[in-house]
């Protein structure tokens, strides 16, 4: 035993000492309604739903039994209704009750464990194991409930969420065999009304869609499926009583986790048995059995420190995060970890044998083979075990299953596989399936088709919030929440694990309690401020689909038709649904928001309307995670090392970095600079034939910096463009102060316009490029070449350029510290540079040129976090209001050093692409101004 029952601490919200007797006068589901004067504009007296213990806290005890005595029988008003009486519910419902609100949970079943009393189906089995999937917030539980397997079958979860819902005394305020029908929300009153199948309407202050992610079933879309005459079946919705399959010819349609767990025992039973597949799934062994000693040991040892890291981890099951790439080991190594993975199950654990397993396609790949191997060795028929690999997504991007001899079930010879891409299903008949090609005929038909997920059981009820607006058709292009937890126009919903957050990638119960936790929190708060409504803001709500998308986007998530992506259901939008970045980032954000005063939201109350505007991660995911590590590290500023330390410090840097894409080929050598010779590396792509011809000017802040610092980028350049890329080098300060660099840029122009061919390019496609410090040098020999005899320049590609020397602007201010590139490292490089009294030379600050026409077209890319943002700006309106062809990207969420991270920033490979799409479209553009 580890004590009582922790009614006290600080995550429960309540006071030292307090205990559920102490509860006032309200909780015991009965709400004693009243309404404060100052809330009247928002809460007519004519409906004054559960107001009650919101104000109690002002309230006299004799007043409020007087009101007590005087409410309904049967309570219809609370200050929280909640669906669903699955874990988010109960735990909901516990926590509100010893936090003094009046609640009412509706529920369609007759009992508690929403997911886990619905699916029944033989096998059925968590796949996170049994000691973390277990509540947290009851330490008696936690000591009193001993888990028998390793993975728990559907009937003890099941059970111990009736233990939960016995020992705390849960069922008396839920109401079962009720399910929500409908749910209206009133300005007037500032409340919801619910409406219930039973034909019973309660009133609420909040709402709360405790609903599950995996709970309504998909609608089945086989033709003819309601033609059949024996005996249906969903996974989902299994009969209570089981199902005895012996003897019988069974066909089950569906090859996800469910039909995975299943199929094994009903072919134990069956006589004859078809599995029919669209698709084919990643199965791990589940290796279940008793509890592993070792995870009991490490959760023993102590469970406080074990859930604290468990909420903390990236799934919610505490686990090292991978730190080495898959491609960076030997081939001997690599299938070593994936074979001791293996043999361990998990998951979790086997999808984190390396970093970058469901990041990068050619990592995932190595993961993918190596299980379809694990496939062929235990399918005996080499026909059957290839139509059992899965080809055509990458690994994890679909749920991973775990699974007890499923492969091996395809060795009997009564169980069949079908592959109904192969062998479309015509229609099901009333005697059993009818392929393109064949008729089967069955006893019995399973239907493992799967669920609607995460959305489903939220739309199907019909929400109505602000101005009649429905739920449904808000988010018919997908889900648009403030992380997952409320969307803007339906003020005081609540989701648990709703879209957007972690849920269903992670550990259901780590992100449950959390979800709990922060939304009973927020009620306190409002409770503690007089505040009535509460809502996102559409700012805060855009901002956050945003960031969601954003994360999907930088990992392979999109690449399936996943359930995942809502693409299991015919006409569903295809967005990611659950929030990728992981448990451990999500607290962080939704404690930030907190501790921001609810940025993001609006509050209403008596006294005032409290509106926090704003978007809580604006940064690219893999930007921020990347500034995060930085700030980890603890360097020190390089404006307090010597030039040549930083030279150092930059060179091992870019040795460690990714190396970029391959090339054609890659040469070095030397060209005359201004005053001596200088190194430049030349990068050609795949094939023969003249290209056009890239001079680009590598950044480093005049100091620091060379062909190999850049030389990712460059690669990528080369690659993307399908040109031929010469890098080439200049004088650094302080040793050659300006126009030390800017000289030597003119004569590293000329030398290649006047060589071009001989690198393999065409004179007549130049192109002057340049990232940082490059990208001035690269504005100013373009205004140089014009005013100077040329050479002609057909184009200039300007990254994140140094455009102005000017530290006042918007973006130095914003920008200044913490995004990588800083404002005094700036100031340092400038002094080491340029005297002030040479800034406003064109040649230093290209923005102060005394024209801007007559130069060739540009591609400006800015990006939104940079200091140096505002002075690109600047110059690619400069250069379009001279006339001058301007493409200019704006890279959003992206900091100043985001786009040269190639292969370490994923998110800055589509402002490349789009960088030299535009950059190819002004060459054209050039072609024909000559033309002309
Ligand atoms: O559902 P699914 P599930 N014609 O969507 C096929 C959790 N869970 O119930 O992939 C033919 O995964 C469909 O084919 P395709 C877990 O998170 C957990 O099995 O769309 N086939 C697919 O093969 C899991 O991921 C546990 O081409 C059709 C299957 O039906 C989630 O629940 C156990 C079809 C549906 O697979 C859902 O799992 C069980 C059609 N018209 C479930 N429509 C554990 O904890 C669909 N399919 C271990």
């Amino acid at each position: 035993m580890r004590g009582p029952i922790r009614t006290s601490s600080i995550r429960d919200g309540l006071p030292t000492g307090s205990t559920p007797s102490s509860i006032p006068p309200g909780a015991d589901g009965s709400s004693s309604w009243r309404v404060s004067p100052g809330i009247s504009t928002l809460a007519s007296d004519r409906s004054v739903c559960g107001l009650g213990e919101y104000m109690m806290a002002t309230e006299s005890a004799t007043a409020l039994s007087m009101k007590v005595s005087a409410a309904h029988a049967t309570p219809t008003d609370f200050d929280v209704v909640i669906v669903g009486a699955g874990f988010a519910g109960m735990y909901l419902l516990h926590r509100l009750r010893n936090l003094g609100f009046t609640s009412r949970v509706l529920e369609a079943a007759d009992d508690v464990g929403g997911t886990w009393y619905w699916n029944r189906y033989p096998g059925a089995r968590c796949d996170v194991e049994s000691v973390d999937y277990s509540f947290d917030f009851d330490p008696e539980l936690e000591a009193e409930w001993k888990w028998s397997e390793r993975y728990a079958s559907q009937p003890e979860i099941l059970g111990y969420a009736q233990h939960v819902a016995e020992k705390h005394d849960l069922r008396r305020e839920i109401e079962f065999s009720t399910r929500v029908d409908s749910a209206v929300w009133s300005d007037d009153t500032s409340c919801w009304t619910v409406n219930t199948s039973r034909g019973t309407t309660v009133t609420c202050r909040f709402y709360v869609m405790a609903t599950g992610c995996l709970s309504v079933p998909k609608e089945v879309d086989i033709e003819g499926a309601d033609r059949f005459s024996g005996p249906k079946y969903w996974t989902s919705r299994w009969p209570h009583e089981g199902v005895d399959f012996t003897g019988m010819r069974v066909g089950v349609i569906g090859t996800g986790s469910s039909a995975i767990q299943s199929i094994p025992i009903i072919a134990a039973q069956a006589a004859q048995l078809t599995v029919f597949q669209r698709t084919p799934n990643f199965s791990i062994p589940a290796y279940n059995g008793p509890v592993w000693p070792e995870k009991r040991a490490a959760y023993d040892a102590d469970p406080v420190v074990y859930r604290q890291a468990a909420r903390r981890s990236g799934g919610g099951v505490p686990l090292p995060e991978p730190t080495v790439s898959a491609l960076s080991v030997s081939e001997e190594e690599r299938n070593l970890a994936f074979e001791v993975a293996w043999k361990r199950g998990g998951i979790m654990e086997f999808l984190r044998t390396y970093n970058d397993l469901v990041v990068k396609v050619e990592a995932n790949e190595l993961l993918a083979e190596f299980v379809r191997n694990k496939i062929r060795a235990a399918v005996h028929d080499p026909v059957t075990a290839e139509m059992l690999c899965p080809k055509d997504y990458p690994i994890g991007t679909k749920r991973l299953c775990v699974d007890t001899n499923y492969y091996e079930t395809y060795n009997l010879p009564h169980v069949r596989l079908v592959d109904i891409r192969q062998h479309p299903i015509a229609t099901i008949t009333e005697n059993g399936v009818d392929l393109v090609d064949e008729s089967i005929e069955f006893d019995a038909i399973v239907f493992a088709t799967g669920f609607d997920a995460m959305t489903g059981a939220i739309v199907n009820v019909d929400i109505e919030g602000r101005g009649g607006l429905t739920l449904k058709d808000g988010w018919a292009d997908g889900p648009r929440t403030y992380l997952g937890l409320m969307t803007a126009a339906f003020p005081n919903l609540f989701m648990v694990t709703g879209p957007q957050s972690p849920s269903v990638l992670s550990n259901m119960i780590v992100s449950i309690e959390q979800h709990v936790e922060w939304i009973t929190d927020c009620l306190v708060q409002m409770r503690a401020e007089n505040s009535v409504v509460i809502e996102p803001t559409q700012t805060a709500v855009n901002g956050w689909v945003q960031h969601v998308n954003d994360f999907a986007d930088i990992s392979l998530m999109p690449k399936a038709n996943s359930w995942y992506m809502g693409a299991n259901v015919p006409g569903k939008a295809r967005v990611i649904l659950p929030y990728p970045g992981g448990v451990d980032r999500y607290r962080i954000v939704c404690d930030e928001v907190v501790a921001n005063d609810y940025l993001g939201f609006i509050r209403r109350g008596s006294d005032a309307t409290k509106v926090n505007d704003g978007v809580v991660r604006r940064l690219q995911p893999d930007v921020g995670i990347m500034l995060d590590m930085m700030a980890g590290f603890g360097l020190p500023p390089l404006e307090s090392m010597s030039p040549p330390d930083v030279r150092n410090f930059i060179k091992t840097s870019a040795a460690m970095s990714p190396p970029g894409p391959e090339v054609g080929s890659i040469t070095d050598g030397v060209f005359p600079g201004a005053v001596g010779e200088l190194a430049y590396r030349r990068y050609a792509p795949v094939g023969d034939g003249l290209r056009p011809i890239i001079v680009y000017f590598h950044g480093g802040g005049w100091l620091f910096g060379g062909p190999d610092s850049d030389d990712p980028f460059c690669r990528d350049l080369c690659v993307r463009s399908d040109a031929v890329v010469v890098s080439v080098d200049y004088r650094h300060a302080p040793e050659a102060r300006f126009p030390g660099a800017a000289d030597d840029a003119l004569a590293a122009v000329r030398w290649v316009s006047e060589h071009a061919e001989a690198l393999g390019g065409r004179a007549d496609e130049l192109v002057v490029a340049g990232w940082s410090a490059g990208g001035n040098l690269a504005a100013g020999v373009t205004q140089r070449a014009r005013d100077g005899g040329g050479p002609r320049i057909a184009a200039q590609l300007l990254v994140c350029p140094v455009i102005d020397a000017d530290f006042a602007r918007a973006s130095y201010v914003e920008n200044g510290q913490g995004k990588g590139l800083t404002a005094s490292v700036m100031v340092w490089f400038w002094d080491h540079y340029v005297d002030p009294a040479d800034r406003s030379d064109p040649l230093a600050s290209p923005l102060r040129a005394d024209s801007l026409a007559g130069l060739p077209p540009a591609v400006v890319v800015t990006c939104e976090f940079d200091p140096l943002r505002d002075e690109g700006d600047a110059y690619a309106a400069g250069l379009a209001a001279a006339g001058v062809p301007v493409r200019h990207i704006r890279a959003r969420g992206h900091i100043h050093t985001s786009l040269l991270a190639v292969d370490l920033m994923l998110s800055g490979a589509p402002v490349r692409a789009g960088m030299v799409d535009a950059l190819l479209s002004a060459l054209g553009s050039s072609a024909s101004l000559s033309s002309t």
